[in-house]
């Protein structure tokens, strides 16, 4: 694609400055639109950042924040060395891939963290499989539960590559956040789920009686560029937390 795309629809005239919704956002929504009517096509390639700044006379900021955006959506897609594609449909994920935080923030209600340990240690055979990484290769490992409105939902044992997360104890709350803020912020994952009995660590962590139902979530997350940067085990409690899936027909 063109930057004289842009022009045939008339992009900077859509953008208003005097409008309180940032710019990148109102960018974001005619870059999304374009894409659902198909003015922009499945695989194309967007022109360079400093090509559409330029032609839509808004900073590169703008431009890149609003690109992130739609790539953390999934409309987007970004490979090395390469540009940024509108993403086939294949790619699209079913679901957000969004962060504990965000998720409990977007129900209304206050996230918090019962720290059970956070500290640095080497890969185990389970955790270097997950993570594609060689056996003894530094990790840093966050255990904790869970709380929204001050009750536990889930305990997570996440794992990151000391690669992604050099130091452990700079998550206070939100993982995803710090990763964000490094650059490391995973695009896409792979999540097994199956139903499992509470045994007596993750009971007693949770409050609840030991042999109560609970959701067993694996979540495996990727960079833009493939590589594995988390390695997540939870345990959801069976009666407080609800998994939602958006379906569509394959045609
Ligand atoms: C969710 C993810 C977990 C991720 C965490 C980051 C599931 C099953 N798990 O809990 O893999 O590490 O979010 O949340 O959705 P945070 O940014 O609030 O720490």
């Amino acid at each position: 694609m063109k930057v004289s795309t842009f022009r045939a629809l008339k992009v900077k005239s859509r953008l208003d400055g005097s409008n309180p919704t940032p710019l990148y956002r109102q960018l974001q929504t005619i870059i999304r639109q374009a894409i659902e009517t198909g003015a922009f096509k499945v695989e194309d390639a967007l022109p360079s950042e400093r090509d559409i700044a330029a032609e839509l006379e808004v900073s590169r900021v703008t431009v890149r924040k609003a690109v992130q955006g739609l790539v953390r959506d999934g409309l987007l897609i970004q490979k090395q060395g390469a540009g940024t594609f509108v993403a086939s449909r294949m790619e699209q994920p079913l679901s957000k891939l969004t962060s504990f935080t965000e998720d409990i923030t977007a129900r209304g209600m206050e996230p918090s963290v019962v720290w059970v340990e956070r500290a640095t240690g080497l890969a185990t055979p389970e955790e270097a499989m997950a993570l594609n990484l060689s056996p003894g290769v530094g990790v840093s490992r966050l255990h904790r539960i869970r709380c929204a409105d001050g009750k536990a939902l889930a305990i997570e044992l996440a794992t990151v590559p000391q690669e992604f997360l050099p130091d452990p104890l700079v998550v206070e709350d939100s993982l995803y956040k710090i990763l964000d803020k490094s650059g490391h912020r995973p695009l896409r994952a792979l999540q097994r789920l199956r139903a499992e009995l509470l045994k007596s660590p993750q009971a007693e962590l949770l409050g609840v009686p030991t042999g109560g139902p609970t959701l067993y979530i694996e979540r495996r997350s990727f960079l833009p560029d493939m590589r594995p940067v988390e390695f997540t085990r939870s345990h959801y409690r069976g009666d407080s937390y609800d998994f939602i899936a958006e379906l569509y027909l394959d045609n």
